[in-house]
């Protein structure tokens, strides 16, 4: 990629903002800057990706393509300018003309084009795989509105549209010559022609999918690869004169699927209109796929499997596979057994959940109304494989009502995935473990080669190089920049263990990272919190498993605990929260409003002064993050034991010299192992615990109630309204004693507090924390996705 001195950076940036915003330099806003230095980035990315598709074009490169419903992506200026190369001379440039870079790179929009972890991971990979310099690209689709964004109202959860392209998205290219026709509905029925079936499809709904590619830059390598975002459009011609006067109608309905991510489910219209999103992105993803492979690859279609990988980021983009056999079958003309034979040896499957209720199922009747052929191809799979069972393997006979892909007239998503992909991998050791052992146990038995985990990462050079540009400074001055592109050597840090001038230092990077926090969450709240009180976060998307409801309780607890005795000592503690609840999640919102009124209620009650305060921070996302990420210490991972697959901000948290405080649940249990058990608080009941009180139907929450004196107190307040000036939460109150505390709150309470005493004492010997800090952030860097992609590529994808 091009190299720029700060003259040149200049000039440049001095004619692009004439020529696109018609200004001086010196007459622009931040937001004139921002659009002006994208462009200039933009211009170099363009050039880099076409040489880095001429040259997989060239090498006949086997390449992957990661199916993802959703790319948390966030803002990519700084990103980019990190991966280009220009980010320092910007950063210059900036500074000559008296503007603060992060105020510029902060009028980008950030897409918000997912839920949570697995958006993340998603976008977290494709960086990674641009970086290692891997021939992979993403599919996803361009929602108009991506997550909602989040309001609170007197301490309840609003929801408003996410309107990120309200303006223009510089990081876009349209295609619209690549633009592809995806057909829904209609009626499909065969004649037999040579021995062949050959299938017609009638009255068909036909939706244009339009492509807009982003440049995933790799760092430093000159490798630009393509995420490419599907929008739904009408395609020209294709309202006939009696459909005219619904025209509108028509188009409305088009365009709703990639309107909003994840439309509301709680109605059989949200769910219909998901599930055409899903067909939508595997559609348009797997024609263009057979088109390339045919355009460029001189090679015969039953070659397809060997460039090709699919990897499927849960079980949302598996109808692609009845999609790559309808179209081997129907349009290719290949029989079953040759198209079954590609499919299975294109796809492979992760999976991000065991929550029964996550894994997606659906009716026979729904997905026969988007498409009945693939209906029919999946009807066709699943009488195959059933038979073939029966046939082959006697000791699972009786298994086979459990293995079925279809039962009940109800699709399941995950098993059709386990059948039709050669690689189904968990996201952590343990849950990796758990799926072999439990969830899909029956198919580990019969393809145990499948099976493998690859333990989810990040992207350091968002994460730090990007988030906290104090600590990699410090790092590089100690280590060098190895590290850089090859994280695991920030072990080399473990020597500075003992060493109390660089803890020292360290401390105050900590400490110069929470003021930026606090100003952020002064101006977002008006809360002042005190920068050198425990900054203890919990941030993530609000789940009953997640246990939210169990760190509020131990401030309830705390705040008891003053109120009862106002002369108590207490090392002052700041709990950071940050959370969206699934719009028709009533449990969750209520979790929501439950912390809000308990935090005024500490925040602003005068005993309390100087101790504990409670921060919500609204709208929580990836820019949030990168501010959150450095200067917490306390990273809250506290979801029941075996619930969280893997949690990836337990990684982010930690690579910037958090301490966890956590269960054995999910990767929390790789962390644990590497910075051994006194660098890390853990607390709870085990996976196992936890799974064998679930097979014996749970345990007596009414008991622990009646006992504990501290938790009845905490769980009556929800109920007589003494939080919240009169506002109670009986749904809260009935869900833990009614339905017998499902996630076992109750349970580790105990556990839970006596850890927290730990972590404070810990925290007030100064050295021994910043030690403690330091062997996280040495060990972190098994966790930066460059590993895990490492691992795909060579175990899953054979890139190499
Ligand atoms: C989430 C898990 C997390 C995990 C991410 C990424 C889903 C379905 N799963 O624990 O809950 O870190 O996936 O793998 O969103």
């Amino acid at each position: 990629m091009k190299t720029f001195t700060k003259e040149e950076f200049r000039e440049l940036l001095e004619k692009k903002v004439r020529d696109k915003r018609t200004k001086t330099l010196e007459e622009t806003t931040d937001k004139d800057l921002f659009y002006a230095i994208a462009s200039i980035i933009k211009d170099s990315i363009n050039e880099a990706s076409i040489e880095t598709k001429q040259r997989y074009i060239n090498n006949k490169k086997r390449q992957v393509s990661y199916l993802s419903m959703e790319f948390l992506i966030g803002r990519l200026i700084e990103s980019n300018l990190i991966n280009t190369g220009f980010k320092k001379v910007c950063d210059e440039v900036l500074a000559d003309l008296g503007r603060k870079p992060r105020d510029v790179y902060g009028e980008e929009q950030d897409a918000g084009l997912g839920n949570g972890g697995l958006g993340r991971l998603a976008a977290c990979f494709l960086d990674s795989i641009a970086s290692l310099g891997y021939a992979g690209h993403g599919f996803g689709i361009r929602y108009r509105y991506g997550l909602f964004e989040q309001r609170i109202v007197s301490g309840s959860q609003i929801e408003l549209p996410d309107n990120w392209l309200r303006e223009v998205y510089p990081w876009e290219t349209r295609k619209i010559d690549e633009a592809i026709e995806v057909k829904f509905g209609g009626e499909a029925d065969f004649t037999v022609e040579d021995n062949h079936y050959q299938f017609h499809y009638r009255d068909q709904e036909v939706v244009l999918a339009v492509p807009y590619d982003v440049g995933i830059v790799g760092y430093e390598n000159d490798v630009v690869n393509t995420l490419r975002l599907w929008s739904a459009e009408v395609p020209e011609n294709a309202v006939s004169p009696e459909q005219y006067k619904n025209q509108l109608e028509y188009m409305q309905s088009v365009e709703k699927i990639s309107g909003f991510l994840y439309p509301d489910d709680s109605t059989e219209e949200g769910r219909f209109l998901r599930l055409k999103q899903q067909y939508f992105l595997v559609s348009s993803t797997i024609q263009t796929l057979i088109r390339r492979f045919k355009s460029q690859y001189d090679m015969p279609i039953e070659q397809f499997h060997e460039k090709n990988v699919i990897q499927i980021n849960d079980t949302h983009p598996t109808f692609g596979i009845p999609e790559l056999m309808r179209i081997l079958m129907d349009e290719e003309g290949l029989s079953w057994e040759e198209a079954w034979s590609i499919t299975s040896h294109t796809f492979a499957y992760t999976n991000h959940t065991i929550m029964q209720e996550a894994l997606e199922k659906w009716p026979v009747e729904m997905v026969k109304r988007v498409s009945p052929r693939i209906y029919m191809i999946i009807h066709e799979i699943n009488e195959r494989f059933c038979k073939q069972v029966f046939d082959e393997h006697e000791e699972l006979r009786d298994r086979i009502s459990e293995l079925a892909v279809i039962s009940d007239d109800v699709i399941h998503m995950s098993k059709l995935a386990i059948v039709g992909s050669y690689s189904v991998n968990g996201v952590a050791a343990l849950h990796s473990d758990i799926i072999k052992d439990y969830t899909f146990h029956d198919f580990y038995r019969l393809t145990p080669e499948k099976f493998n985990n690859k333990t989810n990462g990040i992207t350091h050079r968002r994460w730090l190089m990007g988030a906290n540009p104090g600590l990699t400074d410090l790092i590089t001055d100690a280590i060098g920049d190895h590290w850089i592109k090859s994280p695991v050597e920030l072990n080399q840090l473990l020597r500075y263990q003992n060493d109390n001038g660089f803890l020292d230092r360290l401390a105050e990077v900590k400490l110069q990272n929470k003021k930026i926090l606090q100003d952020v969450i002064y101006k977002k709240t008006g809360i002042e919190v005190n920068e050198h009180s425990i900054f203890d976060v919990q941030v993530k998307r609000l789940h009953e498993y997640k246990r939210q409801l169990l760190n509020i309780f131990h401030v309830i607890h705390l705040y008891n605990e003053i109120k009862r005795n106002p002369k108590l000592k207490m090392v002052p503690q700041t709990f950071i929260f940050g959370a969206k609840a699934a719009p028709s999640y009533h449990l969750a919102k209520e979790i929501i409003r439950l912390i809000h009124l308990v935090g005024d209620l500490v925040n602003e009650d005068k005993d309390v002064a100087g101790r504990i305060k409670v921060v919500f921070l609204e709208n929580y996302n990836v820019t949030l993050a990168e501010y959150i990420m450095p200067a917490a210490e306390i990273s809250e991972q506290i979801s029941t034991a075996s619930m969280e697959a893997s949690g990836t901000g337990n990684m982010k948290m930690m690579m910037n010299g958090a301490v966890t405080l956590g269960t054995m649940d999910g990767a929390n249990v790789e962390i644990a192992e590497l910075v051994g058990k006194e660098n890390i608080l853990i607390f709870g009941l085990s996976s196992e615990e936890v799974i064998s009180y679930q097979n014996e139907g749970g345990y007596q929450a009414n008991d622990i109630y009646q006992t504990d004196d501290r938790l009845k107190s905490i769980l009556d307040g929800l109920k007589d309204g003494r939080y919240a000036k009169g506002e109670t939460f009986s749904d809260i109150y009935y869900r833990i004693l009614t339905n017998n505390d499902p996630y076992f709150i109750l349970k580790d309470f105990t556990s839970y507090l006596e850890t927290h005493i730990k972590a404070v004492t810990l925290y007030e010997n100064k050295q021994t924390w910043n030690k403690m800090s330091l062997v996280n952030i040495a060990q972190s860097g098994k966790f930066s996705s460059d590993r895990t992609i490492n691992e795909y590529a060579t175990d899953i994808w054979k890139l190499i």
